[in-house]
């Protein structure tokens, strides 16, 4: 049940599969043994995209159904135990239908609301405190802006969207460089901002897709440099954890390591945590620019290890 404390603020930035493991550790740690501290997860908009009709919000959705104990953990994304029958339906209609996008039964219904309140003139972020009450959430989810941002990867054959380079192509192409259309024009959520005054965590995710979409809306900058900014590697080596980093990260022209991501970071990184077992040459590198490094075990694989890394998080701030 979200909490109506006032406590410490703290923005904790996410994107969807790669984040999951860690706002549900972190909102469970701050639910069951904190009231110090408020918190909002401040959610990328920017592989937002309509789907046979439903607007689907894949970083809202995942972090809100992570935070009310409705995620697929197995996937990291959908509804757990959700049938996909209204796909298979969609795939019935010709072999060239779209239903490369496995929307979930219960994943539908939320979708078919959200667009049912768009029609209406809600607001993308109304309909989400909407959604993270009646699902009794442990914390709200604020998207990062009520405005279309929409990440989109130039390759060999045109500019693809990031669910369509990602999930309908199966990353089958090398990205040649990343836009993120409507991001000049785009306004953040200022709760969002309002969050990021004072203490933020940045998830593990990709930094390209799930965090610059983020943290380039008008203000934000500006919030995390005045900010206490600590974050947690998305790499190990230059493997990223999950998805498509590496590639989207050489694309920025930056190197797909923790140092790669440190740099893209460092105007208002404060803290980098990076894997036990991360190259000694890559935190020196990190250091050498002035941010501070922690090591510790950054693989979740259980409750256990979710709290624990959690608890660590916490105590740096
Ligand atoms: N990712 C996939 O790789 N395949 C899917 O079919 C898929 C469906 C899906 C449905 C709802 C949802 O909220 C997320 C879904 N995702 C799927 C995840 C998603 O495409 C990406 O992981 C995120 O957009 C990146 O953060």
């Amino acid at each position: 049940m979200i909490s109506s404390h006032v406590g410490k603020r703290l923005g904790v930035i996410c994107g969807g599969t790669g984040s999951s493991k860690f706002t549900t550790a972190i909102s469970e740690l701050i639910a069951e043994q904190s009231d110090e501290y408020d918190l909002r997860f401040i959610a990328n908009v920017a592989d937002n995209f309509w789907y046979h009709g439903v607007y689907v919000c894949p970083d809202v959705d995942i972090t809100t159904y992570a935070l009310s104990r409705k995620l697929d953990e197995s996937k990291g994304w959908g509804v757990s135990s959700d049938s996909f029958e209204a796909n298979e339906v969609l795939t019935g209609f010709s072999s060239s239908s779209d239903s490369w996008f496995q929307l979930g039964d219960k994943d539908v219904g939320l979708c078919l609301k959200r667009a049912e309140l768009m029609q209406k003139g809600w607001l993308l972020s109304d309909i989400t405190r909407y959604f993270c009450t009646v699902f009794r959430s442990s914390h709200m989810v604020v998207p990062a802006s009520n405005d279309s941002v929409q990440t989109f990867v130039r390759t060999i054959i045109g500019n693809l969207h990031l669910q369509e380079f990602w999930v309908k192509n199966k990353a089958g192409f090398d990205p040649m460089g990343i836009d993120y259309t409507g991001i000049s024009d785009a306004l953040p959520c200022t709760e969002a901002v309002d969050y990021c005054l004072e203490r933020v965590f940045i998830c593990p995710a990709n930094p390209v897709s799930s965090i610059l979409p983020t943290i380039s809306l008008r203000g934000f900058r500006k919030a995390l440099s005045r900010s206490k900014v600590i974050g947690i590697s998305p790499f190990l080596g230059d493997r990223p954890f999950s998805g498509p980093a590496g590639g989207f990260m050489k694309a920025m022209g930056e190197e797909p390591t923790s140092f790669g991501v440190a740099k893209l970071y460092s105007k208002f990184l404060k803290i980098f945590i990076v894997d036990n077992s991360e190259r000694a040459t890559t935190i020196q590198n990190i250091r050498d620019i002035g941010i501070e490094v922690v090591k510790s075990q950054t693989k979740i694989d259980s409750k256990g290890s979710g709290m624990r890394i959690a608890r660590e998080i916490m105590n740096l701030f």
